[in-house]
C-alpha cells in the first residue's frame, strides 16, 4: 500500500525559540528532513486558546506558570506534512525534559530546562488532527507541488 504522505503535525516554536532566535534553524531541520511546510504563521497566543492547547494538563502544578510562559511572548507555529510525520517530528524534537534529549534532537541541542523547552510538536495523529484543527483555519492550510517533481518550465 501507498505510504500516507499526507499525515500531518502541529509544531511550534515557543516564545524562548523565537526570543533566542533559533526559528530558522528549526524549520531547516524540517525542511531537511523532508517534510512539507503547508502551513505557518506568528502569534501572541491568546489564553483561551493555549488552555484548549494545554487542556490535559489543567491539574498539573506547573499548569499556570506553563500558560503564563506560553503567552509572554510571540510563537511561531506550522503544519508539517509527510509521511510518519507526528512519530518523526516527536523523535526529531526529543524528550520533554532536555536532561533526558539526546543530542542532536531539538531539545537536546537547544535547552536545558523543562519549563523553557524551545518546541511543541503533537503527540499522536489524532493529537495532532486535534492541535492543527486548534491553531488554524482550514484555508490557512496549502496545498502545493514541488517544482522538481514537474517536468513544466514555461
Ligand atoms: P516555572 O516553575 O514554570 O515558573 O519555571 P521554573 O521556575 O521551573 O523555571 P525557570 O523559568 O526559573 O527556568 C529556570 C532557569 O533555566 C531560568 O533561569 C532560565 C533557564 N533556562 C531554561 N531553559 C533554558 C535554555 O534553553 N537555555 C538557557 N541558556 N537557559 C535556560
Ligand atoms: O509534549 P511535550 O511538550 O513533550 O510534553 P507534555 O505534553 O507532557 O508537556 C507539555 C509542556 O509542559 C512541556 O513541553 C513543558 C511543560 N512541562 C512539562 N512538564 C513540566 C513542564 N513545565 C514545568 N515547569 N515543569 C514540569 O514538570
Amino acid at each position: 500500500s501507498l505510504p500516507d504522505v499526507r499525515e500531518r503535525t502541529l509544531i511550534a516554536v515557543k516564545p524562548d525559540g523565537v526570543q533566542r532566535r533559533l526559528v530558522g534553524q528549526i524549520i531547516q531541520r524540517f525542511e531537511q528532513r523532508g517534510f512539507k511546510l503547508v502551513g505557518m504563521k506568528m502569534l501572541q497566543a491568546p489564553e483561551d486558546l493555549l488552555s484548549q492547547h494545554y487542556s490535559e494538563l489543567r491539574m498539573k502544578p506547573f499548569y499556570p506558570s506553563l500558560l503564563r510562559y506560553m503567552s509572554s511572548g510571540p510563537v511561531v507555529v506550522m503544519v508539517w506534512e509527510g509521511h510518519n510525520v507526528v512519530q518523526t517530528s516527536r523523535a526529531m524534537v526529543g524528550h520533554t525534559n532536555p536532561v533526558e534529549a539526546l543530542p542532536g534532537t531539538i531539545r537536546g541541542d537547544f535547552s536545558i530546562h523543562v519549563s523553557r523547552n524551545v518546541v511543541h510538536a503533537s503527540d499522536s495523529p489524532d493529537g495532532a488532527q486535534r492541535e492543527i484543527q486548534l491553531w488554524f483555519q482550514g484555508k490557512e492550510l496549502l496545498k502545493w507541488d514541488c517544482c522538481d517533481q514537474t517536468n513544466t518550465c514555461e
